[in-house]
């Protein structure tokens, strides 16, 4: 039930930079689904359940967004705003996504493939 910043090494030149994610090394799982949110209306509120299961990192790959967690002992607002900056939240956390701004494209990698009984939308559950 743990939530925290992971910071990703940017290998950067003068054409850009890079950010590479990879299983058990700089991600500490085996990525075995991404997916990612964008065009997120204003004053929207996404997630608001947790995951039986689910191991995810939340990296706003491009503008930003904030994100409320909570694991019941403890509860924190990140603001993502850099993509080298990813949020890893554990199973059983609660996390509420919101403050897109429009440009926001929010990718993030999960430790399992879509399965729909293991989300909990009860607060009380968790
Ligand atoms: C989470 C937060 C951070 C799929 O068919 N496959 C998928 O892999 C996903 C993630 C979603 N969907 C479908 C299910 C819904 O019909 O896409 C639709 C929107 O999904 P949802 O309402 O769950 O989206 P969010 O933004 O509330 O939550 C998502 C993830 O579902 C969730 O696991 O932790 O982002």
């Amino acid at each position: 039930m743990i939530f925290k910043l992971l910071e990703f090494k940017t290998f950067g030149d003068e054409r850009g930079s890079l950010i590479s994610l990879e299983s058990k090394k700089n991600v500490p799982f085996e990525i075995k689904r991404i997916y990612y949110i964008f065009d997120t209306k204003k004053d929207v509120v996404r997630g608001k359940h947790a995951h039986k299961n689910l191991q995810q990192i939340l990296i706003a790959v491009k503008g930003s967004c904030k994100v409320l967690v909570d694991n019941k002992n403890d509860k924190k607002i990140f603001e993502l705003n850099n993509p080298a900056q990813g949020l890893y939240i554990e199973n059983n956390v609660w996390r509420e996504m919101f403050d897109f701004s429009s440009d926001c494209v929010l990718m993030v990698l999960a430790s399992e493939i879509y399965i729909k009984e293991d989300y909990i939308f009860d607060y009380e559950e968790i």
